[in-house]
């Protein structure tokens, strides 16, 4: 098995979406879960294109190549990760802070709040405060969420979270934030409720908010 987690690896740094659906696929058949095909084949991949990129091997358009391999994989997860119950336990909305690109993870909390029973609205990338607050007038959301994968978007978080108290709508919904740079700390800081460390424990922290 971890002959074919290394062989997803190599062909997601390398950009080989061929190599890495067909792997996906294979590991499917033989009923690995979507979680052990994430943890040990893609997301440990996009953790060496994350090495490759800070030691100058990689660059941008490279980088995207995988980003794009590594989506068309999880579209073929998706099934496994969020049709499993309703949609039933209320709105959650989620969002990628302003000035800020990266949605693989959020793209993947979202299939997760969705298998454990959220209705998402997926506000996508770049979500400006104003929208986030916007977004929670119009839809009334028990949960939102941000994801910041860098440190300079962080701030946005905070931003984000003030933006509603100014709108008065802060003491209607509960906040998550997530992302590789954020911490508990940051989440204490900030003023919001609660930390996603990844995508399944954010499922299992936003079903813990609302009960
Ligand atoms: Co960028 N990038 N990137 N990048 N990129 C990082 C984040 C970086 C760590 C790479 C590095 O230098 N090692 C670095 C940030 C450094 C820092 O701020 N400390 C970086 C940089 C610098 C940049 C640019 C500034 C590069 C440049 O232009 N010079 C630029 C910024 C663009 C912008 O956003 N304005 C940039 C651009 C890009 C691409 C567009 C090429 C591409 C993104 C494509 C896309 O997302 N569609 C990209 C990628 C792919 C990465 C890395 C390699 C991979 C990110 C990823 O998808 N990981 C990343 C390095 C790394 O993370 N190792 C890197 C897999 C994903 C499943 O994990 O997103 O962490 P992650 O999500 C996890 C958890 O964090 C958590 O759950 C997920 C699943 O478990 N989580 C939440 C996420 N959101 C959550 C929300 C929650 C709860 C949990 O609650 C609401």
């Amino acid at each position: 098995m971890s002959e074919l987690f290394e062989k997803m690896t190599v062909g997601l740094v390398e950009g080989n979406a061929e190599t890495v659906i067909k792997l996906v696929n294979e590991a499917l058949d033989q009923s690995i879960t979507a979680k052990d095909i994430l943890d040990h084949g893609l997301i440990a991949g996009m953790g060496v294109v994350g090495e490759k990129m800070k030691t100058g091997e990689m660059f941008i358009p490279e980088v995207l190549h995988s980003a794009k391999v590594m989506q068309k994989a999880l579209d073929l997860l998706r099934p496994q990760l969020s049709d499993q119950e309703s949609s039933g336990l209320g709105i959650y909305i989620l969002g990628t802070v302003e000035g800020d690109m990266h949605d693989i993870g959020k793209n993947l909390v979202s299939m997760m709040l969705g298998g454990a029973g959220f209705k998402v609205v997926d506000l996508g990338t770049n979500v400006k405060p104003q929208d986030f607050v916007a977004a929670v007038k119009e839809h009334q959301p028990l949960i939102l969420g941000m994801s910041a994968l860098l440190t300079t978007t962080m701030p946005k978080m905070k931003e984000t979270i003030e933006a509603l108290k100014e709108a008065g709508v802060r003491d209607q919904v509960k906040i998550m934030a997530g992302g590789a740079p954020v911490t508990q700390n940051f989440i204490d800081e900030i003023g919001a409720d609660a930390y996603g460390s990844n995508a399944a424990v954010a499922a299992d922290v936003a079903k813990t908010l609302i009960s």
